[in-house]
């Protein structure tokens, strides 16, 4: 009697806890930090998310701490920007419960075409995991080895894999870290950029794998080589592909699909449930807007079939099934 009456009340403390802290996160956006030195490319790897290409010609160094915010499948998302001239960097140092607690995901930018300053980054590095510790957190760490160019030439590609490799051998036995990821990142290849940040956010979300799930069902009922779903600020939310060039070629073409789709409604073209069809050598797009309800920020899919042309009668009567699942998931 007495067993079950205290375990009982402990069980009651137990769920309290678990219930405030449901609540505490239910409330609290996540908070994603970029750091790295000025001019590793910060700005630039959230601009070219957002699709705002021709800011980049013009980006003056960030100043201080930047912060934006946009929703990711219903959870707000803090993105912090955290401009690295010397002074500010050395502030954030200085006061890290301001600038580094909290962080959830952290992202760490080198600029792997910056040979000079390697040292002086792998240090700030080392600073910032030191503050990470000081302050008890464990964001999982993201170091994005940025400008990793398509156009390289083949003598600093190697020379470029090389210093990664080291790098990385480097990081391994200095920091005493449990989680460490590694990305190859440039501007020039937008999907590099937009794979990388949907993996690393997608984490976050436990209902991710049921949405993956769905997703791949759907998609073999389409039997199509490649689909891909994603919301307005470039997030990959699942996808699937028959064979790795079908990933390629349609991971290559979200960025400029979504560019496109934003031209169609800046010139008011866009109706809802308009879909953009491309047909390129035997291989056929289909790009459509998933819509809840008229109020709702949309999501796209992003189908790719070789082959065989899309029977559209058949893949609006799927797409209907597909959107009620899908809306479940994310709604609930
Ligand atoms: N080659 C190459 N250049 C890049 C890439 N990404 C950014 N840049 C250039 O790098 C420069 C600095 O980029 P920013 O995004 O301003 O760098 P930042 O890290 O935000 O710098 P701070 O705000 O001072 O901390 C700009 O001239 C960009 O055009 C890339 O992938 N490849
Ligand atoms: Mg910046």
């Amino acid at each position: 009697m007495f067993y079950l009456k205290k375990s009982g009340e402990i069980q009651l403390e137990e769920s309290k806890i678990i219930y405030n802290k449901k609540r505490e996160h239910k409330h609290e956006p996540y908070k994603i930090l970029f750091t790295g030195l000025d001019g590793a490319g910060k700005t630039s790897i959230i601009l070219t998310l957002n699709r705002e290409f021709s800011k980049i010609a013009k980006l003056e160094p960030t100043k201080g701490a930047q912060r934006t915010s946009f929703r990711l499948l219903g959870r707000e998302i803090s993105e912090w920007d955290l401009g690295g001239q010397k002074s500010y960097l050395i502030s954030y140092l200085k006061n890290p419960s301001k600038y580094f607690d909290n962080t959830e995901i952290a992202i760490y930018v080198i600029d792997i075409l910056d040979g000079s300053r390697i040292l002086e980054s792998m240090s700030y590095l080392y600073d910032v995991v030191d503050k990470f510790k000081e302050l008890k957190i464990k964001p999982p760490l993201n170091i994005f080895f940025h400008k990793y160019d398509p156009n390289l030439i083949n003598n600093t590609k190697i020379e470029i894999e090389h210093l990664i490799n080291e790098l990385k051998k480097e990081i391994q036995e200095t920091v005493d870290y449990e989680k460490i990821y590694y990305f190859y990142t440039s501007i020039y290849e937008p999907y590099t950029i937009i794979s990388a940040i949907s993996e690393i956010l997608l984490q976050l979300y436990p209902k991710s794998e049921l949405v993956q799930k769905t997703i791949e069902e759907f998609a073999r009922k389409l039997n199509c080589e490649g689909l891909i779903i994603i919301d307005k600020n470039s997030i990959i939310l699942g996808s699937y592909f028959k064979d790795d060039d079908s990933n390629k070629l349609l991971s290559k073409t979200i960025a400029y699909f979504l560019t496109l789709n934003d031209v169609f409604i800046e010139m008011d073209l866009e109706e809802q449930n308009d879909q953009i069809i491309v047909r390129k050598s035997g291989n056929h797009f289909l790009f459509k807007p998933i819509i809840f309800e008229e109020s709702t920020i949309p999501y796209y899919m992003l189908i790719l079939k070789k082959h065989n042309p899309f029977d559209l009668y058949f893949i609006n009567k799927d797409f209907s099934a597909f959107v009620n699942i899908f809306k479940d998931i994310i709604l609930n």
